[in-house]
């Protein structure tokens, strides 16, 4: 996969040389292409931003610079494709360039990922979206945003996704993108060493939708007096998967109430669904969804 990403702080990208992502562009399985925004304004000042339109506080990203942007990172992608390598972003930053297989078949444009507060949630459904994508170009933006045009026009010509990581707000989009292109990455086929380690996260389509995680241990079986649940000791799988399926539902219970509002009563046999009686909940037939007993007596 290509990563693109254009932004007025390169160096805050730099953690995609560590870990998982670093490695993965070692091994030539990402390319990574950073690209300083400011390398594509005209003035001596180097201004990427101006008052907004309308008035009100803060600054606007300006549209020219984007616009120039986007078009050379378009036409490098196209030229890297074409001399069938990653080409060099000539903007780049020092952590910036990357080469390998950037995978990009021929004509094709890059996804392009605008992170805002007011974006689309990124769920893990979202990441697993743009992990099948060969290209994904991000424009993560300061002050209060880039110039609405940007965007519209830059939709005319490639697939563009507004995302949000989460209800709170960031000073910028880079923070974002690192968010992002981590949970993209550890997608990506190779990527992570043990292609089972997607299968039990939380979010998993599958067995995890809807579903936080529950607990974990390690040894020692014994700590500061503390064991470790029985049932992992056991070597009875059957049980031991079991027993991690009902601490998933409390620990989902306690902390996403909202996702239990999904759950259909078919995704649970008998046993499970004994287990979420204990919890207190019991199927609500006419709501279409589990109610828990302490609201049913509340109401
Ligand atoms: Cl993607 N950007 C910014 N600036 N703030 C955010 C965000 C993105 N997602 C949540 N808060």
């Amino acid at each position: 996969m290509r990563i693109d990403v254009i932004t007025i702080f390169p160096e805050y990208l730099e953690p995609l040389n560590v870990s998982l992502v670093g490695k993965a562009r070692a091994r030539g399985q990402l390319d990574v292409h950073l690209h300083d925004l400011r390398s594509w304004t005209t003035d001596v000042h180097r201004t990427v931003d101006d008052t907004p339109y309308g008035g009100g506080p803060g600054m606007v990203m300006k549209p020219e610079p984007w616009g120039a942007a986007l078009d050379a990172v378009l036409a490098q992608g196209a030229d890297a494709l074409a001399s069938g390598e990653g080409a060099d972003a000539g903007a780049a930053a020092g952590a910036g360039e990357g080469s390998g297989d950037g995978g990009v078949p021929a004509g094709e444009v890059p996804t392009l990922v605008v992170p805002t507060p007011s974006g689309r949630p990124f769920t893990q459904e979202l990441a697993q979206e743009l992990a099948g994508r060969p290209w994904l170009a991000f424009a993560p933006a300061r002050y209060e945003g880039i110039d609405r045009r940007v965007i519209e026009e830059a939709a005319t010509r490639m697939p563009v996704v507004e995302a949000s990581i989460g209800d709170y707000v960031l000073a910028g989009g880079e923070v974002a993108v690192l968010v992002m292109v981590e949970a993209i990455a550890r997608l990506l086929p190779g990527v992570l060493g043990n292609a089972e380690s997607h299968r039990d996260d939380s979010f998993a389509p599958g067995a995890m939708a809807d579903l936080l995680e529950g607990p974990v241990y390690t040894k020692p079986a014994e700590w500061r007096g503390r064991e470790v649940p029985e049932v992992l000791l056991s070597g009875h799988h059957g049980k031991i998967a079991r027993w991690r399926r009902e601490q998933a539902f409390a620990r989902t219970l306690a902390h996403r109430p909202d996702l239990v509002d999904r759950w259909q009563l078919g995704a649970f046999d008998k046993k499970e669904r004994e287990a979420l009686s204990v919890l207190g909940l019991r199927w609500d037939g006419e709501a279409g969804r589990f109610r828990s007993v302490a609201d049913a007596v509340e109401e």
